[in-house]
């Protein structure tokens, strides 16, 4: 049960809470009883933090949903989505899972998202509840299968990111992270597209989301998906685009480990979004 991750109730322990001093406190406190209240009436399938699904075009494709019970959905042929046994952040950039969650295992051989290169992939999130820090979409080749590959040894090149939208600061400005969301019980939409010039074949999708509301302990929030690329284009990222995962985020960069309420960002309004430069074909 994770009614009391969903819902924001103190500044301390938890890894969602909001700071007590900051304007969102009273947003979280009055949205609180309607958020429990939804809670109670669709039971877990509501739990804060997760792309449960992708959409391309119409058509919607399932991910996985770790209140749910595994054996419902490990093997099933319609799951296009790596495993993520729990809503639970990465707190660390050296953890293993940081590539594709917790465990990361597959979905079946044959589970892929089919898209064309150039069209949108829309990411469907349910009750995203965390507001300050960068999303980042990363794409990697995996060859022929992508379940047989080691998600901690691609190469993956970032095509999308989003971070502070506007000022007065990182504490209290907009970021895309609490643009994207929405309080009325519909999902939050994330759509990027895909380079028009890919080369086609099978890629894993990484989307991540990283929230820095607690000082100093960042929060990674992974998840992976197969895609099936169309297209005729034959572009492919050089070696100035890749990254690993664990690898390519530093513990102590100023953009992951950051007190956005230090009075050193009062008046900031540019953050740098981690992990090179993005690559659009
Ligand atoms: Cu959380």
């Amino acid at each position: 049960m994770h009614l009391a991750h969903d819902i924001p109730t103190n500044a301390l322990g938890s890894h969602l809470a909001a700071p007590p001093v900051l304007p969102l406190t009273n947003m979280a406190a009055t949205l609180r009883p309607l958020l429990a209240a939804l809670a109670l009436l669709a039971g877990p399938v509501l739990a804060h933090g997760g792309l449960g699904n992708y959409t391309v075009g119409d058509t919607w494709y399932r991910g996985y949903d770790p209140s749910e019970p595994a054996s419902e959905q490990v093997g099933q042929p319609w799951m296009v989505q790596r495993q993520w046994v729990t809503i639970d952040p990465i707190f660390t950039v050296d953890s293993p899972y940081l590539a594709c969650n917790t465990p990361g295992a597959p979905p079946p051989a044959n589970s892929y998202i089919p898209i064309s290169a150039g069209d949108n992939l829309t990411a469907v999130y349910w009750y995203w509840l965390h507001p300050v820090g960068p999303m980042t979409v990363w794409l990697a080749a995996c060859g022929d299968d992508c379940t047989t590959v080691d998600v901690n040894k691609l190469d993956f090149f970032k095509i999308w990111e989003a971070g502070l939208l506007e000022g007065p600061n990182l504490a209290e400005g907009v970021w895309y992270q609490k643009e994207f969301q929405r309080w009325d019980g519909s999902p939050g939409l994330w759509p990027v597209r895909i380079p028009r010039n890919l080369r086609a074949g099978r890629y894993i999708v990484r989307h991540e989301i990283l929230s820095i509301h607690i000082e100093d302990k960042p929060q990674f929030y992974p998840q992976c998906a197969h895609l099936e690329v169309k297209g005729e284009g034959d572009a492919v990222p050089g070696e100035e685009w890749l990254r690993r995962f664990p690898g390519a985020y530093e513990a102590d960069d100023p953009s992951i480990r950051i007190n956005i309420y230090a009075k050193e960002f009062d008046t900031t309004t540019n953050y740098t979004i981690p992990g090179g430069p993005i690559w659009d074909g």
